[in-house]
């Protein structure tokens, strides 16, 4: 179902499956019961109920199995988080994809809560208040009683919240036709699974920014190979299916709607013989399809979505004909071109690096032997340290970085000296043990306002590895910010910069830094930029990665993972480290386990020389 010659990372690629029931995602089914809760508590019910949802939400991100076999298994119940009475709210998302109270409940407020709900920085309490008080019913009129200042008037806000609120609106406008990976994924492999369910459905592929890996996702692209006849029916069957809330588009070869999360989905019907062309046009980019049209331009062809035409010498247009060219390496062979793995068509250079055959055998998710910055119950992650290396192990990895937070976060319950020194005798004890995967002792160690350490030296010393992450003061200058930066990765302690720009997608921007100044320091220091795989982060973005790649830098995924089933967001991270033209070699922890401890030892020797002196 998928392409022969693509290696998706699994979360990112399209795994369309054969046959039964559509599976809802976990993400969706959080995703549910996250707005029950939200509008429950908006409402102003009893907190206890809202907080089952939410507890529920919680629950579900973070288990390591899939719900839908827990619920299959009737052991649902059994699940910390999940109390009895949402075991049966879950089994009616399962088995419907939806759950009726939350359609009630939406039906009590105005349509436009569900805009203000997401809205970063304002909670379900605070927006009743604005909705009791200044009768606010959408986005617009919020805004509009910001700018009146009638919200700075009200008792609880002041002109300060007043602000965050612009703030917040202006995030919301700028991002929020936009979707994170996971959410996005999740909806379009639900949807391709819906498809090829279909009898009349030869082939489904995802195409779009999905397929490219891009960091968030404007909406979904999806393609079917149908014969002409049956169309009509796929459509119906496309709109009928269970995660759609609202069709929007019917057409002869296309249709659209907009499915569970508020994300649109467009679908694309075509002939078998059109498939590859259209994949390759869907797929994008639009820079990326530019150039190559101009590519078939200048050897007197065209392509379009529905193939590369030539035209017969004196035939008018009507007359093209087109090449039989049935998969997209075909098509771009045809232009002379090596096929182009899709993360890397973004009409960055892609093209003169395919014509001259030198784009490289891309990283790939099998190539990870193990991964260095996860979080235990020892700071703020929710399982045990055991729970996390055996979630490591079922993955196949061969090792396991530990790096809970130091002491300065301590919203993250962040380790004090004697907490380190408590982990460090139990990795030690399992290594001892020979327990598989091997642990390596680490730390996501804050760096100060002023770029020192949390930690001192001698303690740094006893790491493996040292993580070194800005969470505080995030409002600095450039200069200090850069100057902060720039004094940690010339610690000989630190091994990694820890999502070095401080972003999270759809949130929140970069902080204000110099980053080319910071990766300078990091050459000339021999740390190592993370490539932070969380869905949220995917810091170090591709674009400065791929810089930094090029001129000879290193870099290593990590998921930043906060529970077992984060792990896996690694997936995410092998896309962007794709898109950033990355190759295994230059990947840390694509090396086996004695290459990584030897990089470790000599990289900590190296430390204490440079502390001695
Ligand atoms: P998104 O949805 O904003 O995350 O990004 P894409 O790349 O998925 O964009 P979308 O959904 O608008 O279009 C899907 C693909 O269709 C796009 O990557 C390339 C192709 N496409 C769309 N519009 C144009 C166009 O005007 N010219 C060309 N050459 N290709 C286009
Ligand atoms: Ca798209
Ligand atoms: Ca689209
Ligand atoms: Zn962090």
């Amino acid at each position: 179902m998928t392409d022969i010659d693509d290696p998706s990372p699994p979360a990112g690629g399209p795994s369309a499956g054969s046959g039964g029931p559509p599976r809802i995602h976990r993400s969706q089914i959080a995703a549910i019961l996250r707005e029950v809760a939200d509008l429950l508590e908006l409402k102003g019910e009893n907190p206890f109920r809202s907080r089952a949802y939410a507890n529920g939400a919680r629950a579900i991100e973070g288990m390591a199995e899939d719900p839908q076999d827990l619920y299959e298994a009737g052991t649902l119940g059994e699940v910390r988080g999940i109390g009895p009475g949402l075991v049966a709210g879950i089994a009616e998302i399962v088995l419907t994809g939806s759950l009726a109270l939350l359609a009630e409940l939406r039906a009590e407020f105005p349509a436009g809560v569900q805009d203000l709900l997401r809205i970063p920085g304002l909670g379900p309490k605070r927006l009743r208040l604005l909705i009791e008080n200044l009768q606010i019913d959408s986005t617009a009129a919020l805004e509009r009683a910001c700018r009146e200042g009638r919200v700075a008037l009200l008792p609880g806000f002041g002109a300060k919240s007043q602000e965050k609120l612009l703030q917040g609106l202006s995030s919301l406008q700028k991002h929020g036709e936009r979707h994170l990976l996971p959410a996005a994924g999740a909806a379009a492999q639900a949807l391709a699974r819906h498809l090829a369910a279909h009898p009349a459905v030869a082939r489904v592929e995802i195409a779009g920014s999905l397929r490219r890996s891009c960091e968030t996702i404007g909406d979904l692209d999806l393609l079917v190979a149908v014969p002409a006849g049956e169309r009509e029916a796929v459509v119906d069957h496309f709109l009928a299916a269970p995660s759609v809330l609202q069709a929007i588009e019917r057409g002869a070869t296309k249709a659209a709607a907009v499915v569970a999360g508020g994300i649109r989905a467009d679908l694309r019907l075509v002939e078998a013989s059109e498939f590859a062309a259209a994949l390759l046009h869907f797929t994008g980019s639009k820079e990326h399809n530019v150039e190559l049209r101009a590519r078939a331009k200048s050897r007197g062809w065209t392509l379009n979505e529905y193939g590369l035409h030539q035209r017969q010498p004196g035939a008018d247009e009507a007359e093209e004909t087109r090449f039989a060219l049935d998969s997209e390496q075909a098509i771009y062979a045809k232009l002379g071109l090596a096929w182009i793995p899709p993360e890397a068509r973004e009409g960055m250079g892609e093209i003169d690096l395919a014509a001259a055959a030198a784009i490289p055998e891309l990283v790939a998710y099998a190539d990870l032997r193990g991964t260095l910055h996860v979080h235990t119950d020892w700071s703020d992650g929710i399982a045990t340290l055991e729970g996390m290396a055996n979630a490591a192990a079922n993955l196949g990895w061969e090792y396991l970085g530990i790096a809970d937070h130091s002491r300065a976060a301590a919203y993250a319950r962040g380790l004090d000296a004697s907490r380190v020194r408590q982990q460090w005798l139990e990795i030690d004890a399992w290594n001892a043990a020979g327990r598989k995967p091997f642990l390596f002792k680490g730390t996501e160690c804050d760096i100060l306002g002023d770029g020192a350490l949390d930690f001192d030296d001698e303690l740094l010393l006893g790491f493996d590895y040292v993580v070194a992450s800005v969470h505080s003061r995030f409002g600095l200058s450039r200069e200090a910010m850069t100057a902060r930066w720039v004094r940690a990765a010339a610690h000989p302690c630190v091994t990694f910069l820890g999502h070095p720009t401080g972003r999270l997608l759809l949130v929140r921007e970069p902080y204000e830094l110099d980053l080319e100044a910071v990766l300078d320091a990091a050459r000339i220091h021999g740390a190592i930029p993370e490539l932070n795989a969380n869905p949220h982060r995917l810091d170090l973005d591709w674009r400065p990665l791929r810089g930094w790649l090029a001129s000879g830098g290193m870099t290593s995924i990590h998921p930043d993972a906060h529970s077992p089933h984060g792990l896996s967001d690694v997936a995410f991270g092998i896309g962007i480290a794709r898109k950033a033209l990355a190759v295994p070699a230059q990947i840390l922890n694509s090396r086996p386990l004695a290459e990584v401890q030897a990089y470790f030892a000599d990289r900590r020797q190296r430390a204490r020389e440079l502390l001695a002196r």
